[in-house]
């Protein structure tokens, strides 16, 4: 049986990590047997995240895009209707996705001070006491400067917003009033852009990009919509 070491379900998601929660929709699509192991500190994954996935025969593959090869590999068809042109447009969301629109998420739940004050509870309370302090204040530190240089943690709340909207409209216009952005049926695109989707809307604190998700009637639908159909 495959093990998905993830961290732990959250606010109402499969996961706090929306690429956990994608790595678990895509073992639900593919149909293999598995089981989740809930863990706070991936450092000792090869590549210091999660999701990973363990092997029966031990082996460990980290990255959710990883998984999805796997998977693939194993047989299972993410886009089976998906033409060339709709696997390179799929390739493109799950980029926008995962490079550009998570990292919105973290800026609202890291950078927010009403955010991380739920957050730091909700992520780091198994820590002891005397020393959650200092680790929460550094893991924040670190990933803060880590958007400073990447350019989104110089950015305004409103900045940001302005900058990610027509990711979100891009998304709305490739549904076209279909259920899922290739037609009736999930593809892996749906499960990376839903699970980011889904995260940003389910943040602890109403946020004004939090709001741009669960305002939207249409993109709100589809988030929603790719958590029941992974489930
Ligand atoms: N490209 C990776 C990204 C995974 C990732 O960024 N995971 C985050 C959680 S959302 C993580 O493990 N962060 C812990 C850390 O960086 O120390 C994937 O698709 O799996």
């Amino acid at each position: 049986m495959i093990t998905l070491y993830t961290f732990p379900s959250g606010f109402g998601q499969f996961s706090y990590s929306p690429f956990c929660t994608k790595a678990g929709w895509l073992l639900n699509l593919s149909g293999v047997p598995w089981a989740r192991k809930d863990m706070h500190d991936p450092r000792k994954m090869p590549l210091g995240k999660l999701p990973a996935i363990g092997l029966p025969d031990g082996e460990v593959i980290p990255d959710s895009d990883n998984i999805r090869s796997y998977l693939e590999q194993q047989g299972h068809d993410f886009d089976v209707d998906l033409s060339a042109r709709n696997k390179a447009v799929s390739r493109a969301f799950i980029r926008m996705a995962e490079e550009h629109i998570y990292f919105h998420q973290v800026m609202d739940r890291w950078g927010d001070e009403a955010n991380w004050a739920v957050i730091r509870k909700e992520y780091f309370g198994f820590l002891p006491a005397p020393l959650r302090g200092l680790i929460t204040a550094k893991l924040r530190k670190d990933s803060m400067s880590a958007m400073h240089r990447m350019g989104l943690g110089r950015m305004t709340v409103q900045q940001r917003l302005e900058r990610v909207k027509p990711d979100f409209q891009a998304i709305s216009d490739q549904l076209d009033a279909r259920a899922f952005l290739f037609g009736d049926t999930p593809s892996v695109a749906d499960a990376s852009v839903g699970a980011n989707l889904g995260a940003i809307m389910a943040g602890p604190v109403s946020t004004p990009l939090s709001r741009r998700i669960s305002d939207d009637p249409v993109l709100s639908a589809y988030a929603t919509r790719c958590a029941d159909a992974t489930d």
